[in-house]
């Protein structure tokens, strides 16, 4: 199956006024806003790679709009993308709302044509990268977002579903090719070869790239995550799980922009929610007040990742434990007697500890497409100094080869920890930055 890439009749990419137009013309929309169209005051607030990202806000009340494009935002009408992507985050965004309730914005309009997607204004939210720039906390965070990470893979995993569900769930998501593709060939294969996509910190990286572009170790685990990632159906996933699909206030943290969504490796996505609070952690001597102001503010990042994996396990192991779990895998009915019961849950802990080498695995890979891969995320970018970026973005580098050349290393969250703690101490470039 390829990705259909025709833009349907009607399609129209909307501005502020057509779509000031567009929505005086949905009354339930229009009666939510409250007041005139010309009431309305309507911006494009998108800065992500992909879509259109308005907000509109009325006397009585306001939303998002989210409209996808027929072509990649980031790079222009050269790569065409399918408008398909709206349907799957659709269909993600519904049942994510039903799996981990308030965890997601809800779904207020959707327009297939228009590949458009109106949805709950999330206010006073920012996305977390710009939060953990700046050095804020989020006391709540790791609650939150381990409230949707294990709900969502347990719910929508083969403990949880009967085989013919699960297996219409895979069904449901299997034509989200176009955005695999770009996962599978922007994570897994571009950054460890010399593809055009690539950029790096020049010349500061060159050794570390070269080094990293000729690593067989290297080059087979990376292989090995991505045959994972094409093949193993464990759950629903959101497939892109960065900071920058998480909006959230020091009280709410809310999961956006699934469009990546698939039936996938539940490490995936935990490995891009770490990795991306890994980069948060290394970049931040380069949005420090002064050297070591940051520290306490490290520690939390550390204590989030952490938490973000140990509350993960234990909640979808309680979801197991419970009457959730009424899947065709590991069925109960196997094991009634006491000696049953202790096999059972000796798998459970066997099956975490294959997760979590999953996650360390998948983490490695996003630390490295973020820093050598096309898209950058702005906790590096917004560096300015070439010099201390490249020193910040070589700790990931360095970590991450280690994650994914010796993963069985990394036993445990702790093993993990330590082996950042020991990187912040080290200058893989050699030289005197
Ligand atoms: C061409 S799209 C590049 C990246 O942007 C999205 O947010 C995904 O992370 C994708 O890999
Ligand atoms: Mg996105």
């Amino acid at each position: 199956m390829t990705a259909d890439l025709s833009v349907p009749l009607g399609y129209r990419a909307l501005d502020l006024d057509s779509l000031r137009s567009y929505v005086a013309e949905q009354p339930r929309l229009a009666e939510c806003l409250g007041g005139a169209a010309a009431d309305w005051q309507v911006e494009e607030v998108g800065d992500g790679n992909l879509n259109l990202v308005f907000k509109l806000h009325g006397p009585k009340a306001g939303f998002a709009v989210k409209q996808a494009l027929p072509y990649v935002r980031l790079v222009g009408e050269s790569w065409p993308l399918p408008l398909s992507r709206a349907h799957y985050e659709h269909e993600a965004l519904t049942l994510e709302a039903s799996l981990a309730p308030g965890r997601v914005p809800a779904v207020a309009h959707y327009d297939e044509s228009l590949a458009l997607i109106a949805m709950e204004l999330l206010e006073p939210h920012i996305i977390m990268r710009h939060g953990t720039i700046a050095g804020t906390r989020y006391p709540n965070f790791v609650e939150d977002i381990t409230d949707f990470t294990a709900r969502c893979y347990f719910l929508t995993s083969d403990m949880a579903l009967p085989a013919p569900r699960k297996k219409g769930l895979i069904g449901t998501f299997a034509g989200n090719t176009a955005l695999c593709k770009i996962t599978e060939d922007l994570i897994f294969t571009e950054p460890y070869m010399t593809a055009d996509n690539n950029r790096w910190t020049s010349p500061y990286l060159d050794g570390m790239v070269a080094a990293l572009q000729q690593d067989q170790a290297v080059k087979r685990a990376i292989s090995r995550l991505k045959l994972a990632f094409m093949s193993h159906t464990q759950a629903l996933l959101h497939g892109d799980l960065h900071a920058g699909s998480i909006m959230l206030t020091t009280e709410d943290t809310r999961v956006i922009d699934p469009e990546f969504a698939f039936v996938g490796p539940i490490g995936f996505d935990m490995g891009s929610l770490l990795a991306n609070l890994l980069i948060s952690y290394f970049s931040q001597a380069g949005h420090e007040e002064s050297p070591g102001a940051r520290d306490g503010y490290r520690d939390w990042l550390l204590e989030c990742v952490s938490g973000c994996w140990t509350r993960f396990e234990e909640k979808f192991l309680a979801l197991w434990r419970s009457n959730a779990a009424s899947g065709d895998g590991y069925s109960k009915a196997l094991f009634q007697d006491d000696s049953g019961k202790a096999a059972l849950d000796a798998e459970r802990v066997r099956y975490m500890h294959q997760l979590f080498a999953d996650t360390v695995g998948f983490t490695g890979a996003e630390l490295i497409r973020r820093t050598v891969g096309l898209a950058h995320n702005i906790d590096f970018e917004w560096i300015e100094e070439p010099a201390l970026r490249a020193h910040c973005e070589a700790r990931a580098i360095a970590l991450a080869r280690d994650l994914l050349a010796d993963t069985a290393l990394y036993a445990t969250i702790d093993h993990l920890v330590a082996a950042v703690r020991r990187m912040e101490s080290c200058n893989p470039l050699g030289n005197d930055a």
